[in-house]
């Protein structure tokens, strides 16, 4: 059989649409922090490869695979693809070095890396004729997504699989759809009535059990940017569900308005603005998902109209508080740690280790990194300072949860809480960072906290902070160390780094280079944002001298 099978991928005949999908001459690339991204013209090779490797990954993990066609917040004109599976998780770090040798491997080549997979993993060679290989495909609105999906799929088809193209959905209900096949409807029914239903199910049957606050929810009405992208009709889909437990406005809705240009969470976070032609007021929220609803950001004005938001960092705070909270009341002895990345605000991680007495990890950028050490935890909450992130509960927490549930001889106190930790499990996605489920959960929250959203930004201060990008002719050549937080090399940048950090109070900074844009990322906070500014151009410029910046030089803050 494993004969057989090894001869069949060997087969031209067997890889019938390779010819329609040539590697363009000059094209390399990685799959990264986000799996591929490039301009959406360099991609159908790739899709296809994707397509071809996810039936391998099917094949050797006999799961449902899935392969999201999205690029998030990149611009319109980008697209990208990654995979995901089992439980939703990313495809392991082992196979992504697959996926960059595939993604750019022309048809030989990729006979042999195939014929290669089959033998080097136990499990791949073996098939049963009546073990199907399926592989779930989503797309975002991006105008080329859905030619790049059916390059996905006649890679599938071509490796004997078969796939379903559920079309436009967000990447965590696609996540959910993956997870949800492979658990034979255990977290829930593999669709996306059964998405929509279990979240809103959770919402209701939480804000059920909350002391009636008229008002609460009125004062601060809620406004949504989709961002112009597939989480506003997501969105509306699910308010559908809600039977008029929430009520959002949504704006930037995708039907006027470019994908991500002016707006979406990524424009809010990085100039700490509105989206462009929101005009805000004292007394609403808003809030922003970016391009494939996995982010999300809240915001308000103050009286003085200063915007001031409310990013993942506060919204970990949330949910620590939370879950927190209602441990103690269900008597639960179980810890709470937060993961976070480099990019935290220093004054978050204070706040979680100083007040709220809580273990802290720092992980490198990505979500698969945060995942993972959330799920050591008893109760892992991991948010990126972007949006991304969600709360993992232990099996552990939740079998106990459901003892103390079921347990008539507790109080009711203590089963009033343990049912709320319950339905916060179900309604926060456990299989990756979901913008609507993680807006469902921020509401509520914030309701049964009795708290309102400039209270939640009021918790802390936030140390003043400034990103900036520097093109530099290999952005590979840059190494770090200790969560990304020190250079390994080139030599002598890291110390030049620590000299210019030293100049200022409070201060901190760090460079890294980005999985899904061409750029050296640099980061710097301190006392003030003068100082945080000053500090960010200086080393920036310090990247552009000694890492081979390519063009002109950074220009000092103005
Ligand atoms: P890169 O480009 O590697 O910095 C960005 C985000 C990540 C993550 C990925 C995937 C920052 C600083 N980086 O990665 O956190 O969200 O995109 O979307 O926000
Ligand atoms: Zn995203």
């Amino acid at each position: 059989m494993a004969m057989h099978t090894r001869r069949r991928v060997e087969m031209d005949t067997e890889l019938q649409n390779a010819n329609a999908y040539p590697v363009p001459s000059g094209i390399t690339m990685e799959y990264g922090t986000a799996g591929f991204r490039a301009p959406a013209c360099n991609l159908p090779h790739v899709m296809y490869r994707m397509g071809l490797l996810a039936v391998m990954r099917a094949r050797y993990t006999r799961e449902v695979i899935g392969v999201m066609v999205t690029a998030s917040h990149n611009p319109e004109e980008d697209n990208g693809v990654k995979l995901m599976e089992g439980m939703g998780e990313m495809l392991p770090v082992s196979w992504e070095r697959h996926a960059t040798s595939f993604a750019s491997a022309h048809l030989g080549e990729l006979r042999t890396q195939l014929s290669a997979l089959l033998r080097d993993c136990p499990g791949t060679e073996s098939s049963s004729p009546a073990q199907k290989y399926h592989v779930l495909i989503g797309e975002d609105t991006r105008a080329s997504s859905k030619m790049l999906a059916q390059a996905v799929s006649h890679g599938v088809t071509d490796l004997g699989g078969t796939f379903k193209n559920f079309g436009l959905v967000t990447t965590p209900q696609l996540h959910y759809l993956v997870a949800s096949h492979n658990s034979e409807g255990l977290i829930g029914e593999p669709s996306l009535d059964g998405y929509y239903h279990k979240l809103s199910e959770a919402y209701k049957a939480l804000m059920a059990q909350s002391k009636p606050q008229p008002g609460n929810e009125g004062s601060y009405p809620l406004t949504m940017d989709g961002a112009n992208g597939v989480g506003a009709p997501k969105m509306a889909e699910l308010l559908s569900y809600m039977k008029h437990s929430l009520s959002v406005k949504i704006i930037n809705n995708g039907e006027s308005g470019k994908l991500n240009h002016e707006c979406g969470a990524d424009y809010v976070k990085i100039g700490q603005r509105a989206p462009k032609g929101l005009q805000m007021r004292e007394g609403r929220i808003y809030c922003s998902l970016d391009g494939d609803a996995d982010r999300l950001l809240y915001y308000f004005v103050d009286k003085s109209d200063t915007f001031h938001l409310v990013d993942g960092d506060k919204i970990s705070t949330l949910m620590a508080i939370f879950i927190q909270h209602l441990l103690k009341e269900a008597q639960l002895p179980f810890q709470v740690s937060v993961v976070q990345t480099a990019y935290a605000n220093g004054s978050s991680t204070h706040y979680f280790e100083e007040t709220l007495l809580l273990q802290v990890y720092c992980l490198p950028t990505g979500v698969k990194y945060l995942h993972a050490k959330a799920k050591e935890c008893d109760i892992g909450v991991y948010f990126e300072a972007n949006g991304h992130g969600t709360v993992l509960f232990g099996k552990r927490v939740l079998d106990k949860v459901a003892e103390i549930m079921q347990d008539s001889g507790r109080p009711e106190a203590q089963r009033a809480a343990a049912t709320q930790l319950y339905h916060t499990s179900q309604l926060i996605n456990q299989a990756v960072g979901d913008a609507l489920s993680d807006l469902l959960a921020v509401q509520m929250m914030l309701s049964l906290l009795d708290l309102s959203l400039p209270q939640l930004y009021a918790l802390y201060t936030d140390l003043p902070s400034r990103q900036l990008k520097v093109k530099v002719m290999d952005r590979q050549r840059i190494t770090t160390t200790d969560a990304e937080r020190r250079v390994t090399h080139p030599d002598g940048l890291q110390a030049a780094i620590e000299e210019r950090v030293h100049r200022h109070l409070q201060a901190r900074a760090f460079v890294r280079p980005s999985g899904t844009e061409d750029m050296v990322r640099v980061y710097a906070e301190a006392e003030t944002q003068e100082s945080a500014d000053c500090l960010a151009h200086e080393v920036a410029l310090l990247v552009h001298r000694l890492a081979g910046g390519v063009g002109e030089e950074p220009r000092a803050p103005s």
